[in-house]
């Protein structure tokens, strides 16, 4: 039986061509700048997005944390969305290893920042007040149902806090989904944030890794602060070589994920003891709430997977389904098959 892994996009393996890329690459000590692939790489990636410089780190934790700590000096305070995976999933790096405070603004339900929220957050000179530093967006929102955000969205927030001497940070984890699904160049989404991370290792297959790009007085502040949080890796050109197939060859492609998340997402409406979440599908990942009292969540999952099909728990009831390459169209109605089976048989 094939297991239609569907518990996020990270774990897509890499493609024939990475292991290929990979078994050629030209390798050297990055931490001594001399790795030509992940020079190659991040040029590539800097060019991309549109900004001056760019840095490969192990992780999109890791560049969000480096990112974080490139724009902030300890007390400071960071403002972001109480949904981002900042301020949720990454153990609290900011104020634990950047010494800073969060302030959340609530997220809408498509991810978005209400501008106004934002700016009545930046804190004015008072001898009591952590200064503002930093605002960060999330670009496609993950908690929030991978909405992608456009330009217009992300300038309504950037925009005045620029203009208030702030920068601004994207968590871009997945900004190649929202380019593709709002079928814009991603520098179209990146042009007015100042640092932006995005992800290598999630629907663009690489085994490892995620970059982050800005000015290059930023770019040589966040290769400090890589190398701090331990994140410098000598010959990582082995694995900065699929990070080129990546960005070269696997972005189009995200088109078809994008597509098999909404035959999913149809075929989940209306199955009883299922609510689909109303934030719409916009990119590659579908939520949906338990919503019958037969079948606990722990209980739901494991039929699923007994079934063959696995998908992420976000918690009260609420599952997230997440489509990628290896996931084909076919494998889809055979979910909804398990779906069917485990609501009707089971529930
Ligand atoms: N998200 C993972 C889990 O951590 C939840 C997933 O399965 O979706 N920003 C965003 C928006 C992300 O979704 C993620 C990973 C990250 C940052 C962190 O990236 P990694 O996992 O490379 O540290």
């Amino acid at each position: 039986m094939k297991i239609i892994d569907l518990r996020s996009d990270t774990v897509t393996l890499p493609t024939p061509a990475m292991r290929k890329a990979m078994y050629e690459a030209e390798l050297g000590d990055d931490v001594m700048g001399e790795d030509p692939t992940v020079n190659r790489l991040e040029a590539l990636a800097a060019e991309k997005v549109g900004k001056e410089a760019a840095l490969y780190v192990p992780s999109g934790t890791m560049g969000n944390l480096v990112c974080i700590l490139s724009h902030c000096q300890r007390g400071d305070e960071v403002i972001l969305g109480d949904q981002a995976h900042t301020f949720i999933f990454e153990v609290g790096a900011a104020s634990v290893l950047g010494g800073l405070q969060v302030h959340t603004v609530p997220n809408e339900p498509n991810g978005m920042l209400v501008p106004q929220n934002v700016i009545d957050a930046i804190r004015g000179e008072n001898v009591h007040f952590p200064p503002t530093a930093l605002v960060c967006l999330e670009n496609t929102h993950n908690k929030c149902g991978g909405w992608a955000l456009t330009l217009e969205q992300m300038d309504s927030v950037c925009l005045p806090v620029k203009e208030r001497g702030i920068p601004v940070h994207l968590d871009g984890a997945r900004i190649f989904n929202a380019a593709v699904a709002l079928e814009v160049d991603v520098k179209e989404l990146t042009r007015n944030v100042d640092s932006v991370m995005f992800c290598l290792s999630k629907g663009l297959c690489a085994p490892v890794g995620s970059m982050v790009a800005g000015s290059e007085e930023f770019i040589r502040r966040a290769r400090k602060n890589r190398k701090m949080v331990g994140g410098g890796m000598r010959q990582a050109g082995v694995l900065a070589a699929a990070g080129i197939v990546a960005l070269t060859e696997m972005v189009d492609r995200l088109v078809d994920d994008h597509s098999n998340a909404r035959v999913l997402a149809d075929g989940l409406e209306g199955m009883e003891g299922l609510r689909r979440e109303q934030h719409g599908v916009r990119t590659n990942m579908v939520f949906f709430t338990l919503v019958t009292d037969r079948m606990t969540p722990p209980e739901f999952r494991s039929a699923l997977e007994e079934e063959g099909v696995k998908v992420g728990y976000y918690g009260k009831g609420v599952f997230r389904a997440v489509t990628h390459h290896g996931i084909e169209q076919e494998d889809i109605h055979l979910a909804l098959g398990a779906f069917r089976r485990v609501m009707q048989e089971r529930a």
